[in-house]
C-alpha cells in the first residue's frame, strides 16, 4: 500500500515569539469571549476542533490528520458528528488573518494546545510545519467515533492511530472539559460542574458517583448522576472493560501521571502521520499568567 507523506515545513523566518503572539492572541480573545456557551467560554471547543483535525488519521496508509488544515473544507466539516465545531473555526478566522503565514493545520492544533494551557492543563511542547492540502486530500466522512460504542469499539477505534489502553484512558480524560449538546450530538449535559477546569476528575467521577443509564430527550442513552453530570457510552465503557479500569483507578489517584501521560498522547495524537526533522525544536509556550510575572 502507498503511504502518504507529510514531511513538516515550519513557517519560514518565524522564531517561539511569534508563535508565542499567536498563542496570545488566541488566549485573550478566549477571555474577552468568556460568556461563550453559558460562561464555559471557547476552551472546550478550541480543545475539540483541534482533536476533530487529527482525527482522520489512518495509520494504514498514513492519510488524514492535522497536517493539511483540512478542516476549513465544507466536504470535511459537515459530517454530523463535528456538529458545534463551526463555533470553533469561526473563533480562529480572525486570528488567521492577522497571522496569514500561519497554516490551518497548525492553526487548529495551536488552538488546541494554547486553550489546554489557558485552561490549567499540562505544559504542552508542540511544533509547526503543518502545510494546507487541498480538498482532494479530505478523507471520506466516516473516520470519526460514534458514542454509542462499548470498550471493544474504543480499542478498535483507536488501533486505526496505533493507541494502546494506557493510551487511549489517557486521551480520554479530555473530557472533563466542555459540555455535550441536545442540537449538536443529540446528548445532554456536562462531565463535570466546572466546564473550563482542566483536571483528573473525569476518572474520579466515573469512579465515584452513582451512575444510571437513561434515555435523554434525543432518545439516546446516557450516563446520568445527581447534579445533572453525564458520561456518554463510550466513557463509562473505560469502567466497564478491566484493562481500562486498571488506569482510571490510576489517573484518578495521581493527577501527576494523568497530567504527564494526557500531555504525551495529546501531542502524539496532533502529530500523528508527520515527520518532522530533528531541527524543529518543540515549542513550549507561557500561559498569560506565567507572562504577568
Ligand atoms: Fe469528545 N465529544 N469524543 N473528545 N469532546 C464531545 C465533546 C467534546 C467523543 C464524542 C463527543 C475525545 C474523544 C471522543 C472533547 C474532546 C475530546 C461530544 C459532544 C461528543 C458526542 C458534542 C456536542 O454535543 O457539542 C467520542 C465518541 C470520542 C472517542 C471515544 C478526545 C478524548 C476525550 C480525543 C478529546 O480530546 C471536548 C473538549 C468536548 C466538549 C466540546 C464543547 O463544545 O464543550
Amino acid at each position: 500500500q502507498t503511504k502518504t507523506l507529510h514531511i513538516a515545513r515550519p513557517e519560514k523566518g518565524k522564531t517561539l515569539a511569534d508563535f508565542q503572539n499567536i498563542y496570545n492572541s488566541i488566549a485573550e480573545k478566549m477571555k474577552s469571549e468568556s460568556a461563550y456557551d453559558d460562561g464555559t467560554g471557547y476552551g472546550p471547543v478550541l480543545v475539540r476542533l483541534s482533536w476533530h483535525s487529527s482525527a482522520t488519521y489512518d495509520k494504514n496508509d498514513n492519510s488524514g490528520g492535522s497536517y493539511g488544515g483540512t478542516f476549513r473544507f465544507k466536504k470535511e466539516a459537515s459530517d454530523v458528528l463535528s456538529k458545534g465545531l463551526e463555533n470553533a473555526t469561526k473563533f480562529l478566522d480572525p486570528i488567521h488573518s492577522e497571522y496569514p503565514w500561519l497554516s490551518h493545520g497548525d492553526l487548529y492544533t495551536l488552538g488546541g494546545v494554547t486553550a489546554l494551557q489557558e485552561l490549567g492543563g499540562p505544559k504542552t511542547p508542540w511544533r509547526p510545519g503543518r502545510v494546507d492540502t487541498g480538498p482532494e486530500t479530505v478523507p471520506a466522512h466516516g473516520r470519526l467515533p460514534i458514542p454509542e460504542g462499548n470498550a471493544s469499539y474504543v480499542r478498535n477505534y483507536y488501533d486505526r492511530f496505533g493507541f494502546n489502553d494506557q493510551e487511549v484512558v489517557a486521551l480520554l480524560g479530555a473530557h472533563i472539559l466542555g459540555k455535550t449538546h441536545l442540537k449538536n450530538s443529540g446528548y445532554d449535559g456536562p462531565w463535570d460542574d466546572d466546564t473550563n477546569i482542566f483536571s483528573n476528575e473525569f476518572f474520579g467521577n466515573l469512579l465515584e458517583r452513582k451512575w444510571t443509564l437513561e434515555k435523554n430527550a434525543a432518545s439516546n442513552m446516557q450516563y446520568n448522576a445527581k447534579g445533572g453530570i453525564m458520561m456518554l457510552p463510550t466513557d463509562y465503557a473505560l469502567v466497564q472493560d478491566p484493562k481500562y479500569l486498571k488506569y482510571v483507578k490510576k489517573y484518578a489517584d495521581d493527577q501527576d501521571a494523568f497530567f504527564s501521560d494526557f500531555r504525551d498522547i495529546y501531542v502524539k495524537l496532533l502529530e500523528r502521520g508527520i515527520s518532522f526533522d530533528d531541527s524543529i525544536e518543540p515549542l513550549v509556550f507561557k500561559t498569560l499568567k506565567e507572562q504577568l510575572k
